[in-house]
């Protein structure tokens, strides 16, 4: 992912049987842990969600200006909070034109989003999903567990090449909820809903602690923190829609000293895609001329190298956020959109790319997953083409308080008032 506004050597079948198709994979009996193990260094922990920021790391961040955390102290509004030019505010975002789910989660002027509305309208919108159900969350609360030629082989594909395609074995496949996941995204998109609010659901966050190993691996073992950019993507080739532009997500700054992964997208296809359905395109580390540099070009490198990264439902396919890639468009003769999510994820001994990170072991509140979602619509607005409704929805869900942390935000991300 794009930090902010700023970001198949059909290698080693480490596993066995059941991964037939796999470039890296494995199974659930070898693969099962306990748990994911709890995550970053105590100097490090200060700067990081749980729901407590370090204000100092937070405002030195040089990435987007996101918003700086001034203290823990709740902010929320009611509806008896309604200066005179909140309704003028209210005019201006016409509440009307955005979809009837937001306007159950606002207070009656439609200037502050109410937290219980909202858990209340997501749950009857995605029924077949949660929405901070903390007995689903300890169940779920899994990894899966790595050989150590699987660890190897991960840490090789992201060395040489600079990214990595995994295909879970079946049976871990079967126990992430990607088909119910599908099914909200789909039923966002057709309600004129920003697909990203599919990241108040707690599935879309469980399903990046299933992988937690695998991405440990492509970070060479180091402990790892989510960076607040991630996405939803429901592409519809067949309307002549494509996937971003080509780009590198945080480029040079996310490289270690020596030039090793420092952070990683991860992208999981949420039904299965193609060249035809569309699908992310890269440009391997190694055929990459300007790989550890912040250009764009598309002339440097050879077109012959250009790698599509085709795959299942419940993959994932992680890369470098230095490495040059894109979304495709697919064909108009595609069946299906194509429906994705990724987030940025970065080690923790690296400056925060964007602010607040996230530990990769205990879920955002839905307070603040929602602060996280505005945040999405406003720093990515312009590239996936966000209608200016919703940036206002996004700055009344950051001025409604609901994480109960206050921001110093950018001018632009506040409610005019
Ligand atoms: O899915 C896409 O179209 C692009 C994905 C991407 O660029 C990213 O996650 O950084």
């Amino acid at each position: 992912m794009w930090p902010g506004i700023c970001r198949n050597s059909h290698a080693t079948k480490v596993d066995d049987a059941n991964t037939e198709r796999l470039d890296i994979g494995c199974q659930r009996d070898e693969a099962r842990s306990s748990r994911c193990r709890p995550s970053g260094s105590s100097q490090r922990r200060t700067a990081v969600v749980e729901c407590h920021f370090e204000v100092a790391a937070f405002r030195s961040c040089q990435a987007n200006p996101i918003t700086s955390p001034i203290s823990g102290v709740s902010n929320r509004h009611d509806d008896a909070d309604r200066a005179p030019t909140l309704i003028t505010f209210r005019q201006r975002m016409n509440i009307n034109s955005v979809a009837p789910l937001i306007e159950q989660c606002t207070t009656t002027d439609g200037s502050r989003f109410k937290l219980d509305r909202a858990v209340a309208a997501f749950r009857q919108f995605g029924k077949n999903l949660h929405a901070d159900d903390i007995a689903h969350v300890t169940l779920q609360r899994q990894a899966m567990r790595l050989s150590e030629q699987s660890v190897s082989a991960i840490a090789k594909r992201m060395d040489v090449e600079g990214y990595m395609h995994y295909q879970p074995a079946p049976d871990i496949r079967r126990a992430l909820d990607i088909a119910k996941m599908r099914d909200v995204v789909v039923s966002l998109a057709r309600a004129k809903i920003p697909t990203v609010f599919a990241f108040v659901y707690d599935e879309f966050w469980l399903t990046y602690w299933e992988f937690h190993n695998v991405i440990k691996a492509a970070l060479g073992q180091r402990e790892f923190f989510l960076l607040p950019d991630f996405w939803v993507w429901h592409v519809d080739a067949k309307e002549g829609e494509a996937g971003w532009a080509i780009h590198r997500d945080a480029g040079a700054r996310s490289l270690l000293s020596d030039r090793e992964t420092g952070a990683v997208s991860a992208w999981i296809p949420l039904v299965d895609v193609n060249t035809v359905t569309g699908c992310v395109m890269v440009v391997p580390k190694e055929r990459d001329p300007d790989f550890g540099t912040d250009r764009v070009s598309q002339i440097t490198f050879d077109v012959r190298d250009i790698r599509a990264l085709p795959g299942c439902a419940g993959d994932l396919m992680l890369w470098d956020q230095a490495l040059l890639h894109w979304g495709s468009r697919g064909s108009v003769f595609s069946e299906t959109p194509r429906i994705s999510m990724s987030i940025g994820i970065q080690v923790a001994s690296l400056s925060p790319l964007n602010l607040p990170l996230l530990k990769p072991d205990v879920l955002p509140s839905v307070g603040l997953r929602l602060e996280m979602v505005a945040k999405q619509i406003l720093q990515y607005s312009r590239h996936a083409a966000v209608a200016p409704e919703w940036c206002d929805v996004a700055r009344v869900i950051f001025a409604s308080g609901l994480s109960g942390i206050t921001y110093e935000l950018p001018p632009d991300w506040r409610l005019s008032t």
